[in-house]
């Protein structure tokens, strides 16, 4: 079925490099926004962007947490500054695709994690025909805690209730041992997959599985960045990730 609303989280993997520090994949980073520009036109569908934090939060979060034990508050800072520069980016490429975004730092509006955040700016744009973006950030209650863009995405999902949750990576889906795409993926099933873990802090794929799980979106999916008008449009790509 066609997606009559959605979350959709770009990776941090899809839209910057990885492998260097504050680097901006502007190719996929346009790429995946012309997509979302295309099916939104064609479908008027009610849309949340969530963006993970790539070479820009988890270098910094890296960084960091080689010299010290807790983040402090100059070191939340830190992190902020470089998880707004690059939604930023994803709201200046946004912008020049067409689509009418709103910007909602997660620090802006949440506490120390994503049960406690108010969402209610978000789903006033969202109604008003906008698309709200948010993203992984970090917050400081005392200490600096990251808030992942899974957790919001899967928590959004929910609030919202959209049928669709789509999480765009750099990869086709969750592939197993020997690199073959797993179709569907269920709460009970046993498989061993491929986890890369370059630099992610919060958990890298078996935890965005295990998060996945706690949507109620009837259509969830980890697809390649490539396949996300498909998978708005109903298409069977990617994981399907059964959470009932
Ligand atoms: O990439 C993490 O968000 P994620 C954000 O969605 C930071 O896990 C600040 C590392």
């Amino acid at each position: 079925m066609k997606c009559k609303s959605a979350v959709i989280k770009l990776g941090g993997s899809l839209i910057t490099d990885k492998s260097s520090p504050r680097t901006i994949n502007w190719d996929s980073l346009n790429d995946s926004i012309l997509q979302i520009y295309k099916y939104y036109k064609e479908s008027n569908a009610k849309i949340v962007l969530v963006h993970g934090g790539g070479s820009f939060g988890h270098y910094e979060v890296d960084k960091i947490r080689k010299t010290k034990n807790v983040i402090d508050s100059f070191s939340t800072s830190l992190i902020q500054e470089s998880m707004l520069t690059l939604a930023l980016a994803v709201l200046k490429s946004s912008i020049n695709s067409g689509i009418p975004a709103s910007l909602h730092p997660a620090h802006t509006i949440c506490k120390s994690n994503v049960k406690d955040c108010n969402y209610y700016p978000i789903i006033n744009d969202l109604n008003n025909g906008l698309i709200p973006i948010t993203y992984g950030d970090a917050v400081f209650d005392g200490e600096g805690k990251i808030i992942s863009g899974d957790d919001l995405s899967v928590q959004i999902s929910n609030i919202i209730n959209s049928d669709c949750l789509i999480f765009a990576t750099d990869v086709e889906g969750i592939l197993d041992e020997k690199g073959n795409l797993i179709r569907e993926l269920r709460r009970d099933q046993n498989i061993n997959i491929i986890n890369r873990n370059v630099f992610d802090v919060t958990g890298g794929i078996i935890n965005k599985i295990n998060k996945a799980f706690n949507s109620k979106s009837n259509n969830i999916r980890i697809v390649s960045g490539k396949e996300i008008y498909n998978a708005l449009n109903g298409e069977d790509v990617g994981t399907k990730i059964i959470s009932l």
